[in-house]
């Protein structure tokens, strides 16, 4: 009984403070995506294709997440924009505490958009509200159709879900309407997108509905 106990004040207090993110974000008018997934699905690499489309069009910025290493935050730093690496040591996920940390390396009245990619994990990253307007879900087609009914809180937090890897799809068994059809059951309302970043089919689609979202948000 008292581990549930304390696991809800550390929810409370964490929600408590991605109240307070989410309250200086809207008074900058920045979009802030939570993006999830788990390791691997291609994260970093949807990041890659997105600020090679988008970064001459809107003020972009990024905070990484990782158990480890600052590999991915030095990947993105490639496209010159600011990125910040938060090394959480074995923490399995983001938490509001560290974004408002990450927050006070950026400049924020110069951001449009700030894309924070969670630590791969399709479990933890869920419960933890880090002050975004949306999640964003990205489900490769290596992981197999039935993820979205395994896992099914990331699925039914999120409000986009990227199936990513869609190249590989003739050498999988997986299949990409099973895929589709089981993460609208966990959730009707996602947007969904089908992308491979290694073909770039997709990229543009879902940069043009990033591109409308982000340009819709004046500062509060
Ligand atoms: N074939 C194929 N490979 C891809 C695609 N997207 C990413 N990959 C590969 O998948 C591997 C993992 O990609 P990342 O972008 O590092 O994945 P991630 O989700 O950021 O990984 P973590 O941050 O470690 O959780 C890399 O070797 C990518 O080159 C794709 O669309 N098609
Ligand atoms: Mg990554």
């Amino acid at each position: 009984m008292s581990v549930i106990t304390i696991e809800r004040k550390v929810l409370e207090k964490n929600d408590e403070v991605a109240r307070r993110n989410r309250e200086v974000f809207d008074d900058h008018g920045i979009l802030v995506l939570n993006m999830v997934s788990s390791p691997g699905a291609g994260k970093t690499s949807i990041l890659e294709r997105t600020l090679e489309e988008l970064r001459d069009k809107l003020r972009i910025a990024v905070i990484e997440g990782d158990v480890q290493t600052d590999l991915d935050a030095r990947r993105v730093a490639k496209y010159n924009v600011p990125a910040v690496q938060i090394v959480t040591r074995g923490g399995c996920h983001l938490e509001a505490n560290l974004i408002q940390e990450a927050m006070g390396s950026l400049k924020l009245d110069s951001i449009d958009l700030l894309i924070i990619e969670n630590v791969g994990n399709l479990v933890c990253p869920s419960n933890y509200d880090l002050g975004e307007a949306m999640k964003v879900v990205v489900a490769s087609t290596t992981e197999g159709d039935d993820k979205p009914l395994k896992y099914p809180a990331m699925f039914r937090n999120a409000s986009v879900l990227i199936i990513n890897k869609i190249d590989l799809l003739p050498y999988l068994t997986s299949d990409l309407a099973t895929l589709k059809d089981n993460a609208l059951k966990i959730n009707p309302s996602l947007t969904v997108f089908e992308v491979s970043c290694t073909t770039k089919q997709g990229i543009t689609q879902w940069c043009e509905w990033l591109l409308e979202n982000a340009q819709r948000r004046p500062a509060s």
